[in-house]
């Protein structure tokens, strides 16, 4: 550190210098999160003090967390769940496979999650000393329900469903896990980290969420299609019960107990979460999920053009390309200025239409891939 401070002109100039190494979201299609609204920003700034992680302190907070809670629950079709917001998916992940490998205490628990599943749950296998087993995906990169259930044995305490993965937005049979959960007695989180602002306000009408009645837990992430600030994390539970297994006592808080994984959390996220969907309500995702969907399939169209064709046709706001040269390709295009990832099996580039992607880059991007690809 040095040892004499400097002045804020001095302090800003040193982080304008930064900042301008940042990628702007302009030309970045890989990301799940997204420029926040300008809403949530403004409420964030307006909570910046307030730590939840002593909420009796900050006892307006606290309600606002309550009313995320309950938004939330509504809109994953119970609004009687109750939880807590998370610093993310990663997050809301660890803590719902907690509750479950807590409330079923095995001496050595195995959990079954699709072979799609998110890199959060390889830590969590690390962390909680849980064995992951991964089902195949059939055609469509959905979970073969079958493979899940050739993989239950009496040590497994939890299955999981997607309801967007992060390659593919693609989401599984979650009526068909609902029912293997119901009929072996386990626990079902469905992680909706990106899908749970996305699959209610879709055309198409999929069953995800608690309306399934073999679900218990939900990871939905405000700071991705939310819109909200980082760090945002939704985690549901279908029943308070689920609750008790994280609790610990604090006994020289202002507070009794505490269910979440960090201790000092942020406020500012939970103000940011409420002001943003109060703003949008669901005419407001209907119209920005709508808009990411029209962008999703010109690009599909837009590349099928070029001979490209798609891996699979788009659930979600994720297109995934079958790219001759694929590396090359990602390489030539990176050049321009686009920011790409991939698919890993099979391979293929993945892009994800969000929010701050525009129309008109669409067709800058179509031209300049059709270059890349000649
Ligand atoms: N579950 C799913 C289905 C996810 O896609 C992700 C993240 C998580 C859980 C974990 O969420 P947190 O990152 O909030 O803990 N999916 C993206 C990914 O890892 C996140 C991301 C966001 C990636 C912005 C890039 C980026 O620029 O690929």
């Amino acid at each position: 550190m040095n040892r004499k401070g400097l002045s804020e002109d001095e302090v800003f100039s040193l982080l304008n210098m930064e900042i301008q190494k940042d990628t702007s979201y302009d030309k970045v299609l890989n990301a799940m999160c997204t420029r926040p609204h300008p809403i949530a920003v403004k409420a964030h700034m307006q909570f910046i003090e307030a730590n939840l992680g002593d909420f009796g302190l900050f006892k307006g907070t606290k309600e606002l967390e309550e009313k995320v809670i309950n938004i939330l629950g509504d809109l994953m079709g119970s609004p009687d769940a109750c939880g807590y917001i998370t610093t993310g998916g990663t997050e809301s992940n660890i803590q719902a496979l907690r509750t479950a490998r807590n409330l079923k205490r095995k001496k050595h628990p195995n959990v079954v999650i699709p072979a799609s599943a998110h890199f959060s749950f390889d830590k969590i296998a690390d962390i909680l000393g849980i064995e992951m087993r991964k089902a195949q995906l059939d055609t469509e990169f959905k979970v073969d329900t079958c493979s899940v259930e050739s993989l239950i044995d009496e040590n497994t305490i939890a299955l999981v469903g997607i309801a967007g993965s992060t390659e593919f937005g693609q989401v599984d049979p979650i009526n068909k896990l609902s029912d293997l959960a119901m009929s072996h007695d386990l626990f079902l989180h469905v992680d909706a980290a990106f899908g749970g602002f996305v699959i209610p306000f879709l055309d198409r009408k999929i069953d995800f969420n608690f309306s399934l009645n073999g679900v218990t837990s939900i990871t939905i992430d405000p700071h991705k299609m939310g819109l909200s600030t980082i760090p945002a994390g939704g985690l549901l539970f279908r029943e308070e019960a689920c609750l008790l297994p994280l609790e610990v006592d604090t006994p020289y808080l202002t507070i009794r107990k505490q269910h979440s994984l960090t201790g000092t959390r942020s406020g500012a996220a939970v103000a940011a979460a409420y002001a943003v969907m109060m703003h949008l309500g669901m005419e407001g995702y209907k119209k920005i999920v709508d808009r990411c969907m029209r962008m999703t399939h010109r690009i599909v169209e837009g590349a099928k053009e070029l001979g490209v064709e798609p891996l699979v046709e788009p659930v979600m706001n994720v297109a995934a390309l079958e790219v001759p040269e694929l590396d090359a390709v990602r390489k030539k295009l990176h050049e321009k200025g686009w920011v790409t990832s991939i698919t890993r099996n099979p391979r293929g580039m993945r892009l994800i239409l969000m929010p701050h992607m525009t129309e008109e880059n669409i067709e800058v991007f179509l031209s300049d891939l059709g270059d890349c690809i000649s």
